[in-house]
């Protein structure tokens, strides 16, 4: 028999075997009789590196050959989870590494819990862009991912007392096995300083930013393996050193600068993820890692043009796409500008139109606090070359968009302008992105109308085709087929393989919907995974559940207009009719939470701690029989996610209608049978149209009732007088009946629903909502009509696959052409 070439696909388990070993003892340094799981994990991540690797250079290869357009994905989060089980699942040697290690004594599953969460980001936006990478190379186009590599990502989250406690996360203290290093990409990146205006000879005039400081930009690189393995492309991710560079002639005014505080200065840039999620805080070093990931990504985008085109731009903007993910790289705008005008030499209108064909600008919020504004004095002391490009920008934008269509009409120019007058002049980057880039999108359809009507209608009258849609979506990898091995190997029997390229093909399981066997099958599969879920709980928080219950799920960051309260509010009415009414007819429920907290956003915190409080005295009361229980799960993270997700029962995705912009935890739950509780709000509305109302249970104010209610002017003391239930439930937060001995405690969650005005509806919501629950509880005591339903949730997810979202990008937005590795 012919011997299989090292770098086949099908790596067959003999080879596997002999790879790890070989990895444990010459990468590792260690041997069988006494490696620890740590290295065997390393050892196997070692020899899964060696298929990557191969089919990463053929990659470059291939692109380099067909030198078409490539997609460059800016974003300040990736939050990418862990990458063993993904890696292999996504090169088709899960089921071999699996047999290997069994038969060298070891446990696959138990060797990827080795492997520290990469939680390079917040939430949504950031496992968007994980989600987005992977699809990208499934599909086999041409991309890059950019970011920033953080040495801490998002906080862990312990639970001490009932409050949160951030602990920092170090997810590479150890080494991380799927990162390269790349020194000889390294780049400079210039701050502060300020700018010289030179006339040559000629009588032209050039601009020289003589920076204060340079900081050494290194890139990690990150290779993302699509489903298939053909394509491997890449993430870049930049760390922040100091530089040997030091411009005495600027900083001497400050006298002597300590070399090690230099140093530490430097690195600080790439250290931390902020945690605010939603909240901008306008802090410097924000602007700084944001720059610096910015010119560090443009820098190199420009290298490989260059080497490939030399200095002719002409054939730019047709190579190069910019995709920015919210307006948090926005600065990559001027900055491409900068280097066109300043270093490449192009003239404004050149520079100016190769930008504008470059960028294109997703919008995932409209929530006011989260629109990013830089004080001007603070981009002045950063990136003085910079603000005076913005101010060159804003003046052509003004004088000739704004000017055309509302001549002489000052008000409007003061709305429209990238800067905001006052007592501290502000850089607005949405108002800049939305000028500078070709395409602006939202992320789901009520979502981009919104974008379009209420946050920048007038740029829409300006230009009318630069607005469009693309609902967001998950990747199916993950969050069907590695995550629940199961109900994807039985899908496998229904549909056939492919499922996990085309998710539609899932609607070939629909015609077993009304199949009793069949929802034997799928209800069983549920159940299993429900099991696994209450010993991870039991672990996790020592509390005890029964998988008879329903899973009753909601897990995201906690934010009011996302409304954990509300969820709250409700377990705590159902306690109260169980205690009024020993024989309350419910099926027993587990609610389960799973949410990070902004350190600085003390409601949000306080709402952790009530979570916490009542699930002790509901756990702990022997009267409801274990009708209710309450779980908080601590530290919520992508890999929790992949244990919760298909233990669902009921996903709870109940924002104010016109808040949430999309969403995508709902997709993920749907997908893996959870039946919807939500309000008719960014992606529900899709997902409820996918499904059929019918399946799901939809309550609430829709958005334009929640706009009327607010115009009305909204009073919650209307609904705390007027419904006696609510009343009771919101004056239990001053007593010490969660709390015993300390009453008011909880009272900040009362206060914000009554005297704070309830911004968020949630007492407008409850009846609605709390019918809704009644609805749910009614179907799941059918046990053939809940499967039913189940079964037709996950099986019209197909809609909600990213590789759809890609695809739409490239439709709309992008023009790529696929691009097959051989
Ligand atoms: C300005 C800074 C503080 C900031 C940092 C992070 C602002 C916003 C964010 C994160 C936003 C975010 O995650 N948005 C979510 O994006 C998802 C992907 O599009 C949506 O599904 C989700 O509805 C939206 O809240």
């Amino acid at each position: 028999m012919a011997s299989k070439k090292k770098t086949d696909i099908a790596l067959d388990k003999e080879q596997l075997k002999a790879s790890i070993v070989h990895h444990l003892r010459s990468t590792l340094g260690t041997c069988e009789e006494k490696a620890s799981q740590e290295s065997w994990w390393k050892a196997t991540a070692a020899a899964v590196n060696e298929q990557v690797y191969e089919r990463l250079t053929r990659t470059q290869q291939t692109h380099r050959k067909q030198d078409t357009r490539a997609i460059h994905y800016l974003s300040a989060e990736f939050l990418m989870g862990r990458l063993t089980s993904n890696n292999l699942h996504n090169l088709s040697l899960y089921k071999v590494c699996d047999e290997a290690l069994r038969e060298l004594g070891l446990d696959l599953a138990d060797l990827c819990e080795c492997e520290a969460d990469m939680a390079l980001g917040n939430g949504g936006l950031g496992r968007l862009a994980a989600c987005f990478i992977d699809s990208l190379a499934t599909l086999n186009y041409p991309a890059i991912g950019y970011g920033l590599h953080y040495e801490h990502g998002l906080f862990r989250q312990e639970i001490k007392d009932g409050r949160q406690i951030e602990r920092p996360d170090s997810w590479r203290e150890y080494g991380n096995p799927w990162e390269i290093c790349r020194p000889e990409s390294v780049q400079e990146i210039p701050l502060y300083g300020y700018v010289e205006t030179v006339f040559s000879e000629d009588g032209s005039m050039k601009k020289v930013w003589h920076a204060g400081r340079k900081i050494k930009g290194v890139p990690w690189d990150i290779p993302v393996v699509g489903f298939g393995g053909s394509t491997v492309n890449i993430l870049r991710l930049w760390e922040s050193r100091a530089s040997e560079f030091f411009d005495w002639d600027v900083f001497n005014a400050g006298g002597y600068v300590d070399s090690q505080a230099e140093k530490a200065q430097a690195e600080t840039i790439s250290k931390v993820l902020y945690p605010n999620d939603e909240t901008e805080a306008g802090k410097e070093l924000r602007l700084i890692q944001q720059y610096f990931f910015c010119a560090c990504s443009i820098k190199d985008i420009m290298r490989r043009y260059k080497r490939a085109h030399g200095s002719d731009f002409s054939t730019f903007a047709s190579q190069v796409a910019i995709q920015l993910n919210d307006t948090h790289p926005t600065v990559a705008i001027p900055e491409l500008m900068r280097v066109l005008l300043d270093e490449e030499g192009l003239n404004w209108d050149q520079a100016w139109e190769i930008c504008y064909q470059v960028f294109a600008y997703t919008n995932h919020t409209l929530l006011p606090e989260a629109l990013e504004k830089w004080a001007v004095y603070l981009f002045e002391r950063v990136l003085p070359r910079h603000l005076e490009i913005i101010y060159e920008i804003n003046r052509r934008f003004l004088s000739e968009k704004v000017e055309a269509v509302w001549p002489g009409d000052d008000a409007i120019k003061a709305k429209l302008s990238i800067i905001e007058e006052g007592d501290q002049r502000k850089v607005r980057m949405g108002n800049l992105c939305v000028i500078g880039s070709n395409k602006v999108n939202g992320v789901a359809e009520v979502h981009s109308r919104l974008v379009q009507e209420d946050l920048f209608p007038e740029f829409a009258q300006i230009w009318p085709n630069k607005f469009c849609n693309v609902t967001n979506g998950v990747t199916p990898r993950r969050w069907l087929l590695a995550c629940n091995p199961e109900l994807a190997s039985l899908y496998d029997e229904v549909v056939g393989k492919e499922w996990p390229l085309k998710l539609d093909l899932l609607r070939g399981v629909l015609k077993m919907a009304d199949d009793k066997a069949f929802q034997k099958q799928f209800m069983s599969i549920k159940r299993r995974n429900k099991e696994k879920l209450v010993k991870v709980i039991k672990a996790e928080t020592g509390i005890d559940v029964s998988a008879e219950a329903i899973f009753d799920i909601q897990i995201k960051r906690l934010h009011e207009y996302k409304r954990q309260q509300l969820n709250l509010l409700h377990i705590m009415a159902l306690y109260r009719r169980l205690l009024a009414d020993p024989d309350y007819d419910m099926h027993p429920r587990v609610f389960i939470f799973g949410s990070k907290a902004a350190p600085g956003y003390k409601l949000a915190k306080d709402i952790i701690y009530a979570i916490n409080k009542v699930a002790e005295r509901v756990n702990s009361d022997a009267r409801i029989k274990d009708k209710l229980k309450v779980v908080f799960m601590p530290n919520y993270r992508v890999s929790l996610a992949e244990k919760l997700i298909p233990a669902a029962d009921v996903s709870e995705q109940i924002s104010t209608a016109g808040y949430e912009a999309s969403g995508t935890g709902n997709m993920k739950l749907a997908l893996n049978g959870a039946l919807t509780i939500g309000t008719l709000d960014g992606a529900n509305i899709e997902i409820a149209e996918e499904a059929g109302e019918e399946h799901c249970a939809i309550f609430g104010l829709t958005v334009d009732e929640v706009k009327a209610m607010k115009a009305r002017g909204y009073n919650p003391y209307d609904f705390y007088y007027g419904n006696s239930e609510i009343k009771a439930v919101l004056d239990w937060f001053d007593t010490d009946y969660f709390t015993p001995g300390r009453p008011g405690e909880l009272s900040s969650i009362k206060r914000a629903l009554l005297e704070g005005g309830d911004t968020y509806l949630a007492l407008a919501d409850f009846d609605s909502y709390s019918e809704a629950h009644k609805k749910l509880d009614a179907w799941y005591r059918d046990p053939e009509l809940w499967a039913k339903k189940a079964i037709i949730n996950s099986a019209t997810m197909g809609k909600f696959n990213s590789d759809r979202s890609i695809q739409d990008y490239v439709d709309q937005i992008w023009s790529l052409k696929s691009c097959k590795v051989d």
